[in-house]
């Protein structure tokens, strides 16, 4: 009897509560999935677009950033995006590709010539392109973050050519593509979640892994993998993704509102990231880094254009996305 009460008196305060919140307009507070540790230029975007969205709405609508991966790995989050467990989030495109097929484009080895062509391409009508396939899925991609450029290190010895590859172990983002480009070079791929490779390295569960200047330092991996060589095989933008259910809630002034805040948090992550991928940079050579510049590139592109060849023959549709994206000056 006296269990009923209390219970009855529990709903009944959380109805009123709901309520409330309907009635004040109150929305509940957005959790945002972030991988990166607080203060990656990532992180810094994130908390940009939060406060700048309940600034902007007095309050009403209000956000805040889950860092450090304590929401699971990224995989699981692009579902529970997707599902609308987790509001947004700022997802890189490689894993995007085992959920939205196009965004694959994007992760095809040397697709794109630099950090400026990628710009070119996916702030343009390519982007726009994506993002409709990207909301086909439940995601609605708000703006695009850099990533900078990935490139291979190792515990072993520098890799200089393809064949350099050859027998290591190299953990990669989930996703078959990076599983065919790592074996194009006669090496091992492991997809695993980034929160495991340090560990993995550390252990020799594998031998390397490919990051950006910025991973490779914030998850100290230059500490356990010392051989740093400078491939820039990938290029792959991040987006600030919001569930779909979510957004289409949202009142047209609110839906501007929220996307005015994630592009010019994207202005401002596009600024740290350059700083940052300098500052990480210099900090794993100071520490002892063995690093090698890679002049000559051509044949790690030669190597990888098996990697093209099948990925159309898949994905036939997507040849002409393909075609774009080299054609875009
Ligand atoms: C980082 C990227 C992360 C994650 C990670 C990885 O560069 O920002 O979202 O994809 O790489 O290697 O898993």
């Amino acid at each position: 009897m006296r269990k009923t009460g209390l219970l009855g008196l529990a709903a009944a305060a959380l109805t009123a509560g709901l309520l409330l919140g309907a009635a004040t307009g109150q929305a509940k507070e957005w959790r945002g999935w972030n991988i990166h540790v607080p203060d990656y230029p990532v992180s810094l975007g994130m908390d940009a677009f939060a406060e700048m969205i309940a600034e902007r709405s007095d309050g009403r609508l209000t956000a805040k950033t889950y860092h450090s991966g304590v929401l699971g790995d990224q995989p699981d989050a692009i579902e529970q995006v997707r599902l609308g467990g987790i509001d947004f989030a700022v997802f890189n495109l490689g894993p995007m590709g085992q959920v939205v097929p196009a965004t694959n484009v994007v992760s095809l080895p040397f697709i794109f010539k630099n950090l400026d062509h990628m710009h070119r391409v996916m702030d343009g009508p390519i982007g726009e392109e994506l993002s409709a396939a990207m909301a086909e899925k439940g995601l609605v991609a708000l703006a695009w973050y850099d990533s900078g450029a990935r490139s291979f290190y190792n515990t072993k010895r520098p890799i200089e050519t393809p064949d350099d590859v050859k027998g290591m172990k190299i953990r990669v983002m989930s996703n078959d593509l990076f599983v065919g480009m790592i074996e194009a070079m006669g090496g091992n791929a492991t997809p695993m979640a980034f929160g495991e490779v340090y560990q993995s390295l550390k252990t020799g569960v594998v031998d390397g892994a490919e990051n950006n200047w910025p991973s490779y330092e914030s998850t100290n991996h230059f500490e356990v993998a010392g051989y740093y060589s400078n491939s820039e095989h990938l290029i792959i933008p991040e987006c600030v993704c919001i569930n779909k259910a979510l957004w289409d809630s949202l009142s047209a002034d609110d839906q501007a509102l929220v996307r005015q805040a994630a592009r010019e948090s994207a202005d401002l992550q596009r600024k740290l990231w350059a700083e940052r991928a300098e500052a990480s940079r210099d900090k794993v050579v100071a520490a002892g880094v063995k690093f090698n510049e890679i002049q000559d590139k051509a044949a790690f592109q030669a190597a990888m254009e098996p990697v093209h060849a099948a990925f159309l023959e898949k994905n036939p549709e997507l040849k002409e996305l393909v075609e774009k994206i080299k054609a875009t000056d």
